[in-house]
Parts: structure tokens; sequence; C-alpha cells
């Protein structure tokens, strides 16, 4: 096992999430198999060579969908409020846990450990959330236009739900996805990143403890590996009614084609483009603290991370000088040391896209002031260390429009009313996370409006990060249309079924059409 230059204990908690050197990466259960190629796990922190994973073959995978569809034929059986039990355990058992799983997320992820235990706390959260949906799913019920008959609608599970997920929240949104769907009575099958795929069998070890010791069938939970090709053996096969796809618009178009082909259901949370808008009644130091976590937090390779500021002219200065000031604070390095803003990004592929975006933002005209670069010597060996950077642009540069991945921040100009800043803000093929900083209350409530921000998430005086697991997440436009996590998101993960029922000796007809024999 690799042993990290300074020790941040990251043996001991590979050692108790039952990480071994190589790992079979297809799983049912607590067993794994498989025989397909190896996946080799680098961390970006110090570059090391964590472990090496198996990738899921055909074969495998015709073994999981097996395996999955027996276990659904008990689980469904099962109450609900039962069902919330086990989540329940889960829950606890990534209470234990939290501290290895945050350390393991930072490392192999490269999100600051503070984030990686808040990765694990949104987990948490999501099982709590779970065990109350458990008592509850319900359904409608409506009075009959026909004497005497009785209508109402359940939510019935619909089996095998897919879940496809980025490596950059490589643990949350697996279990955003997998403790509602448990809940609702659906068993499932995992893909996590391939950049990420020791978070994945970390995870698999801790739910299939759980439903071991409580005498489930394999299957509820199971674990697949590898690249496209093993996502796209999910997308194409009927037997899973539901494919939950987490990433890039690119391949959320790809899943969603291919889901539909077979008309299937995706549920799709794709890129952002998120934006934060700065009126003349912002208070800049909320401002500030909102845009800098927003724009460098996880090294912005967050779906929700700020990539626009839009300023109001008459602020503009200000608010500018103040960003680059907190810049100049931002301590980049190992993301294990607390010490640390920013970690590095995920692998040398990604710091290419983040130079490129730089060159191309300077070719369209932008203006670099925080120019970035890439960090070299002692503590950055692994080459994905970047500084955080900053471009004056205009909204209809092209690489504005895009999404990097990476920590770059736009900074746009506005005038006149808070509309044109909103014209800006809708201005993007994307529709996740939006923000507004104002103590106006009209413009506030204009954001909000109607006509307001087209994101799905819209926020008052916070960033565009960070969203509690409570709400809906998902959004608009290219983001895909999806909703994960809270409020009434459960729906997706379940079939609708309206029912009639008929208490008298008579069978009249809806709509009061004659029928007699
Ligand atoms: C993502 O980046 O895919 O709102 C999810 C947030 C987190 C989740 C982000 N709670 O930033």
């Amino acid at each position: 096992m690799t042993l990290v230059a300074v020790d941040f204990g990251i043996d001991q908690a590979l050692e108790k999430l039952g990480i071994k050197e190589t790992n079979n990466g297809t799983s049912t259960g607590s067993d794994y198999f498989s025989s397909g190629e190896i996946i080799d796990s680098y961390s970006p922190v110090d570059g090391a060579l964590i472990g090496k994973v198996k990738s899921t073959s055909l074969n495998d995978y015709e073994k999981v969908i097996e395996t999955a569809t027996e276990a659904f034929q008990i689980w469904r059986k099962k109450p609900a409020p039962q069902r919330g039990e086990i989540i329940r355990q889960f829950g606890d058992k990534l209470r234990e846990l939290k501290e290895p799983l945050g350390k393991l997320v930072s490392y192999e992820m490269g999100k600051s450990y503070q984030e990686g235990l808040g990765e694990v706390q949104e987990m948490i959260d999501i099982c709590d959330f779970a065990v109350g949906l458990s008592r509850q799913l319900h359904g409608l019920t409506m009075h009959s236009e026909r004497p005497g008959h009785r209508m109402y609608e359940q939510y019935h599970p619909l089996g095998i739900v897919g879940i496809i997920s980025a490596f950059n929240f490589p643990v949350a949104v697996w279990a955003w996805n997998t403790a509602l769907a448990w809940i609702c009575g659906d068993v499932c099958v995992w893909k996590p990143s391939e950049k990420t795929p020791l978070c994945g069998i970390a995870c698999q070890n801790i739910a299939a403890e759980v439903f071991k010791a409580n005498g489930l069938p394999e299957g509820i939970s199971c674990l697949i590996n590898g690249d496209y090709k093993v996502g796209e053996m999910m997308t194409n096969d009927k037997r899973v009614p539901l494919v939950s796809a987490t990433g890039s618009i690119r391949m959320g178009k790809i899943v969603a084609q291919a889901v539909a082909a077979r008309l299937g259901k995706s549920l799709l949370e794709l890129g952002g483009n998120n934006a934060i808008i700065v009126t003349p009644d912002a208070d800049l130091k909320m401002t500030v603290i909102g845009a800098v976590f927003g724009a460098v937090g996880t090294a912005g390779q967050r779906c929700t991370s700020t990539r626009r500021l839009i300023i109001h002219e008459s602020i503009y200065n200000k608010v500018k000088e103040s960003i680059v000031t907190a810049y100049e604070q931002l301590r980049i390095g190992n993301p294990l040391d607390e010490n640390n803003h920013v970690g590095p990004l995920i692998d040398k592929d990604a710091v290419a896209m983040y130079k490129d975006a730089l060159e191309k933002v300077v070719d369209e005209g932008g203006n670099l002031i925080v120019k970035g670069g890439v960090l070299e010597g002692e503590g950055y060996e692994s080459g994905c260390y970047v500084y955080p950077a900053i471009a004056e642009a205009d909204n209809d540069f092209k690489i504005v429009q895009h999404e990097t991945f990476a920590p770059i921040l736009y900074l746009l100009k506005y005038s006149g009313d808070v509309e044109n800043a909103i014209k800006i803000q809708n201005d993007v093929v994307q529709g996740l996370s939006s923000a507004i900083m104002t103590n106006n209350l009209r413009e506030a409530e204009i954001f909000l409006s109607a006509a307001g921000s087209d994101c799905g998430i819209a926020n008052v005086n916070i960033g565009t990060s960070g969203a509690e697991i409570g709400g809906a997440f998902g959004g608009e436009k290219e983001t895909g249309g999806g909703r994960e996590s809270g409020s009434d998101a459960w729906k997706i993960y379940m079939r609708r079924q309206t029912n009639t029922i008929n208490y008298t000796t008579e069978l009249p007809l809806a709509q009061g059409i004659k029928f007699d024999l």
C-alpha cells in the first residue's frame, strides 16, 4: 500500500474502509468478482498510485443484473418503514466512518478534507431524510364522478435504478440517489467515475455490511466499474427502467438518447454555468466570501461552482479589488493539510483544459487580472495544482459560455437595472445554479420571479454552491431537467398507479357513457 510523504493517515483510512491494493470492481454485495481490465487510481494530491480496480466485463454485468433482479423481488415487498430502518443503520455506519471516508474522498479526488467531510455529511443527511420519507411516500386521493367509487393513487418501486456518477462528488451523489431509491423499494447498480473507483469500493463495502447484517439478499446494492462502455451496458438495458446520470452535458446527451430510444426514464444532472449577480445594494463582505468559495471551492470542480460574477458598473472596481485581494490570501496545496484552501485538479487532462481556457479567454479579448498558472516544485509533484484565475470578459465569449471544470472566474459588468443582469445571467445554455447579492427587496424578488433566474437553483445572499439536501437539486435547459435529493425528488424512483375501486353492484361508465347489454 502506498505511503503518503506526509502522514495524513491515508493508509489507516484505507484499511478501515476495507480497501485492498488490487480490488475487484464488480460486486452484488459483500463479495467482489471481476474479470475486466485494470483501472489505476492515482491521487491528484501526490501522484501516488492508491490502488487498482478491475473493471466490469459484459459477463460480470449480466451476473449483476440477474442478482439485482432477484433481490428486487424481496426488497420491494419489505414495508417501506422497514426499509427505512436499514437506511438508518447505513447512516449510522457513515457517521462511524465519516473521517476515513472523508479522507479517502479528499485523497482520491483532491478536494479539501473539510469538503470531503462535508460530502460524507451530505450522505448522512440524505439518509436521515430518507428514513423520514419511508413513512410517507404518499399519493393523493381524488373524488370519483361515479357514485360508490373511490379513487386514489399510489407509488410502487420501479426495479433496478442505474446510477452513473462523476468524480467531483464521488460519494454524495450516489447516496442522494441510492438512499431514496432504496427507500422507494428499488435496487441500485452504481457505476462510479473511473477517476474515483476506490470511493465506490469503500461505499459498497459500507452498504453491503449493513445489508448482510440484516440477512438481506445480495443485489440491493451493486457496483460496476469502468469507463463509458460499462455505462452503456446500463443505458441500453431495458431491465434498468431508470438511469440517473451526473456529468458533462456531452455525456448527458448520449445517455438521454440511449435511454429514450428504449423509452426508459433518465434523471440528468449535467453542467452548470453559474453566476452571482452583484447589485449596488450588495453587502461587499458577504459577496466576497460567497464568490470566492463558489469559484475556488473544490478547485472549481463543482457543477454548482461560481463561474461568472455579474457586477453593476457603479461598484465594479470596488468588488474587483476586494476579490483580487481575497485571492492573494488563498493557500494552494495538499488538501489534507487543513491550512490550505485549494487542492489539486483531478488530473493532468483537467490541468490542460484549464490552461486552454485561460489561453482562449485572452484570445477572445479577455483580460486576465489574476493570471493563474500551474504550481511546480515540492508538494506539487502530481502536476495537478493550479492557481485560481480571474478574467474580465464578455458573456458572449465562447469560453465564457462553456463550463470549464477549473477555478476560473469571469468578471462581467452590467449597467442599469437588475433586469439587465438577469438577462446576462440567463444567456447561457446551462441552467443549474444562480445567486444575487443584494439587500434590495425589489431586486431580490425580481430575480426570483417568473421573469427572473431561469435556473433550478436561485439564491439570495448566498453563493451558487453548497445546496442543502432538503431541497430538490438540479437544473434546467442543458443541465438536463432532473431533480435529485430533497423535496419530492423521490417520485422519479417510483411508478405512479391510479386506482379506481367500485364498491357498488352496478358498473356505471365514466363520462356518462351508456353501454347496456
Ligand atoms: C455537484 O457538483 O455535482 O450544491 C453536486 C453543492 C453540493 C452538491 C454539488 N451540495 O455544491
